[in-house]
């Protein structure tokens, strides 16, 4: 799961913002899905990650340094993979046991009828204290739709990484069904070049702020990571189609993991890619091509504080 940052009172203030992001219609549905519209990978060394309903295809061992992965979803619902690298002390394994099965466990417990409170406080509880202070998420691809492919490029350390999906399916999280998997990047490095973009945005608490301008075909998007809140997630930034500006409540209501149907398909919008949250000074790029219609950038947990940022394509 994307890392969430606390430590002693941290951890209060941190169930008062879990609280605060409750106040939503709890009302998804389905939006009509246009023809599918894909990137394709440009030249140069690129890793295939190919999703299914509940796996990643990808290879064991990667180069470090500037890394293009093509990510193409395969599956019959939305996917996407997040990064995580982990400390050198910790296991993948263990990150399985002791990160991944307790956030079904709290889940679970949502499921059960404890209330999102209570759920961030048993999160504090039971998850140990590396994954709060040592798991770093290294980027990864917005959500993406089913039969949609991304495209995207990060500059990754040596390390052991743990690559995951944690949309739901009936309240389980893909990662619980098997969408997690152990990657190595190597000491040895990659010699690509990050694409040159064509937007460039930043990212800020609780802003998104591009410059320049979206366009018809192909387009490549650079997100600078400047600042993240000091505690609860992360920011990052998703790319959605919209064919209802009113369903903006909607989304946000539908990224939040906390709520019975948060990241759970059908999502009231057609997501397109992003980039999942990386270190703080850290820009990631990735590659979209767009029809003439209505978008929004969106944060997966802020866009309630704001951090949504509608535009058009003609
Ligand atoms: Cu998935």
């Amino acid at each position: 799961m994307k890392t969430f940052k606390l430590s002693g009172i941290a951890m209060i203030i941190f169930i008062v913002f879990l609280s605060c992001r409750s106040d939503y219609n709890n009302s998804t549905s389905k939006s009509s899905k246009i023809n599918l519209v894909n990137t394709k990978p440009d030249s140069g060394d690129i890793i295939k990650v190919i999703a299914k309903d509940f796996s990643f295809q990808v290879d064991d061992e990667i180069n470090s340094g500037w890394t293009t992965f093509n990510f193409e979803n395969r599956g019959h619902t939305v996917h996407f993979f997040l990064l995580n690298l982990l400390p050198d002390t910790i296991s993948y394994s263990e990150y399985h046991e002791k990160v991944s099965i307790p956030f079904q466990i709290v889940f679970d417990s949502i499921k059960e009828g404890m209330s999102k409170a209570d759920a961030g406080g048993m999160l504090g509880k039971i998850l140990p204290g590396w994954y709060f202070s040592g798991v770093q998420s290294m980027g990864g691809t917005g959500f993406i739709d089913q039969g949609k492919t991304s495209q995207i490029t990060v500059n990754l350390i040596p390390g052991t990484y743990v690559m995951e999906c944690y949309i739901k399916e009936k309240g389980v999280f893909h990662t619980t069904l098997g969408m997690m998997k152990e990657v190595k990047v190597l000491e040895e490095s990659s010699n690509i070049n990050p694409p040159k973009p064509n937007i460039k945005i930043t990212l800020t608490n609780h802003l998104i702020t591009p410059i320049g301008e979206m366009k018809k075909g192909k387009n490549t998007v650079s997100v600078y990571f400047k600042e993240h809140p000091k505690i609860g997630l992360g920011n990052d930034v998703h790319l959605i189609k919209l064919a209802d500006e009113s369903k903006i409540d909607k989304v946000i209501y539908w990224l939040d993991w906390m709520n019975i149907d948060g990241l759970e398909p059908p999502s009231p919008a057609e997501f397109l890619g992003g980039i999942q949250e990386m270190p703080i000074g850290s820009i990631g790029y990735f590659t979209v091509h767009l029809e003439s219609g209505n978008y929004a950038w969106i944060s997966e947990s802020y866009g309630a504080l704001g951090m949504v940022n509608k535009f058009s394509v003609r």
